[in-house]
């Protein structure tokens, strides 16, 4: 090979990364460092929360995070106008965050670790599936939502977790979006989305079992699975929403409710958390 070819080959990456990490360059790659292109969370928030890495920015918020104390994936539910119940009354929610899953066995596991909180138990034959032994939830039952929880218990969570749990309202926006439809994924009961009656499970399913029944928000398991505990008063308890494995297609519409008494468990009740933050 010609001598001056044999210098050039030599010579190329030097002078490539000489070039490359000349400043204009440098300025440049800097530009599209995705700390200096991701807007910043409002003060106080840092405390509380972190962006899901790569997640989208709507108004100054990310559309996903996860809340530090008790590690949950939220989503981003923002403000506004809603249709609710059957006959599609206009509603109107302020933005939220809701946790994406039911809270599982894992993450209760947490709570009761920290705040030596008892554990999920009751003496009846029903119960025995789901019944904690020394203080760990049943085996294989790890990612599934925690159950055998009264509203007392879901208030103690949210107390130590630094959020609150959804109200009715704030609940069936999560699940349904803005246009009103029946279902988290639309107006069709379709089975294979979501753990109903008609799947012929009978039994909790892991919360992130149905990725095709989520709610336009992102949320799992809002149709079936669990009950799902809501602040809202009604009767001498409190409004249930989301229908259960024990429930058929109907129950499993995001209009349908239920209630409990607060001090009531079951082995199909559960819950997730939400919270509005200060603006
Ligand atoms: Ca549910």
């Amino acid at each position: 090979m010609d001598k001056w070819v044999k210098r050039f080959l030599t010579a190329a990456p030097l002078v490539a990364w000489l070039f490359l990490s000349s400043p204009v360059f440098a300025e440049d790659e800097s530009k599209k460092s995705p700390e200096e292109s991701q807007p910043k969370l409002k003060p106080g928030w840092d405390k509380l929360l972190k962006p899901k890495p790569g997640t989208v920015w709507l108004n100054g918020m990310p559309k996903e995070i996860v809340w530090l104390k008790d590690g949950a994936e939220m989503v981003l539910v923002p403000g506004g106008e809603f249709l609710f119940g059957e006959e599609k009354e206009k509603r109107e929610e302020p933005t939220f965050y809701i946790d994406k899953f039911p809270v599982t066995n894992e993450r209760y596991a947490k709570f009761v670790e920290e705040t030596k909180h008892p554990v999920p138990q009751m003496p009846q034959d029903w119960a025995k599936p789901y019944n904690w032994r020394l203080g760990t939830c049943p085996e294989g039952q790890a990612k599934h939502p925690v159950v055998l929880v009264s509203w007392y218990d879901v208030v103690a969570y949210c107390r130590w977790a630094g959020k609150a749990f959804p109200s009715e309202t704030q609940w069936e926006k999560a699940a349904r979006g803005a246009d009103g439809r029946k279902y988290p994924w639309g107006d069709e009961f379709e089975k294979g989305r979501c753990n109903s009656y008609l799947e012929g499970i009978e039994k909790t399913t892991p919360v992130d079992k149905y990725p095709n029944g989520v709610s336009p928000y992102g949320c799992y398991d809002m149709a079936g699975n669990i009950w799902e505990w809501t602040t809202t008063p009604r009767a001498i308890g409190r409004v249930l929403k989301g229908g259960s494995w024990f429930d058929g297609d109907l129950k499993v519409q995001t209009t349908a409710s239920g209630w409990a008494r607060p001090q009531e468990k079951a082995a199909n009740t559960g819950f997730r958390c939400a919270v509005v933050l200060p603006e």
